[in-house]
């Protein structure tokens, strides 16, 4: 018999549940989104590739800022949590000039406040990573702010201290999954306080779902980038002329298995750790 515990939350592909007063249960599934549809096919084993890296990436930055990470299950797709009282923004970290950044930088010249040098390109690596807030959206897409917008929500203080906290662990991650062939042009985190008011990571952290990952090799500015997880998806979507509208498209087997090969590589060349043993021990990311 499963435990009873409260659903406190979905999002499009993991779930979060009540464990007690201190803890919540962080479940991540196999579904899989593309231009921000959840597709009906899943990819086995995606959420077991998601937590596992997450889990991963908490054990090595617990130095640089403390994590919400409680405990592994054996399924290794649950993650037990300390029940944080999340900040009201999201906490996003630009290495390259992508997404909403090129846009706004097209645009403006600027991102979220940061005034760019001219001439950028289309995926140009930044002369130096920056800290581009968003707000929380409930429906549709967050909506990038400016540091004076910032820091109103959670104080000039805090802002700083998240700021801060947020560049140093893309610094470290970014250069970690760089000498491993992975490029993380940009990452999304989620930082909440503790009991005592302590600045903690919760959420997941530099996952393929969190984080845009392109393959090193492949790497070229001045054009966009093929996506070291999803590019087989969207390719297969494009080619269909679906309309990026639900109910979007069953994808086919080799769609399927071509995908689920590019996560556990992700997996295997960041962690260096075979996904078959993590599979057998989730615990094993953890040390
Ligand atoms: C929390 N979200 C937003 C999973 C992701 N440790 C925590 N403590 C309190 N609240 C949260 C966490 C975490 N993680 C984070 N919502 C609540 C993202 N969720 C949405 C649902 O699926």
């Amino acid at each position: 018999m499963p435990e009873a515990v409260t659903h406190v939350g979905s999002g499009k592909v993991r779930e979060l549940y009540e464990l007690d007063d201190d803890r919540l249960l962080l479940v991540a599934s196999d579904r899989i989104s593309t231009f921000d549809v959840v597709l009906p096919t899943e990819i086995p084993d995606k959420g077991r590739v998601l937590t596992g890296l997450s889990a991963f990436w908490f054990a090595r930055t617990r130095e640089l800022v403390p994590n919400h990470l409680l405990a592994l299950r054996d399924d290794g797709r649950s993650t037990e949590c300390r029940r944080l009282e999340m900040l009201p923004l999201e906490c996003v970290v630009r290495g390259y000039l992508t997404g909403s950044g090129w846009k706004d930088y097209r645009a403006t010249g600027s991102v979220c406040g940061h005034v760019l040098p001219p001439g950028l390109e289309d995926s140009q690596k930044l002369p130096e990573p920056i800290f581009t807030p968003s707000t929380k959206a409930q429906e549709g897409h967050d909506e990038n702010i400016d540091r004076e917008r910032a820091a109103e929500l959670i104080g000039q203080e805090r802002f700083d201290e998240v700021e801060r906290i947020s560049i140093e662990l893309y610094r470290f991650a970014s250069e970690y999954a760089a000498a491993r062939g992975i490029l993380i042009a940009d990452t999304k985190f989620e930082l909440g306080l503790d009991a005592e008011g302590n600045i903690m990571l919760g959420d997941e952290a530099f996952t393929p779902d969190s984080s845009r990952f392109w393959p090193a090799d492949e790497y070229e500015a001045g054009r966009a980038q093929p996506s070291f997880d999803k590019q087989f998806v969207r390719d297969y979507c494009e080619s269909l002329g679906w309309n990026k509208t639900p109910p979007g498209p069953e994808l086919p087997e080799g769609v399927v298995s071509g995908t689920r090969a590019r996560y556990v590589e992700a997996f295997e060349r960041l962690t260096g750790i075979a996904f078959d043993a993590y599979v057998a021990d989730p615990d094993v990311v953890l040390s």
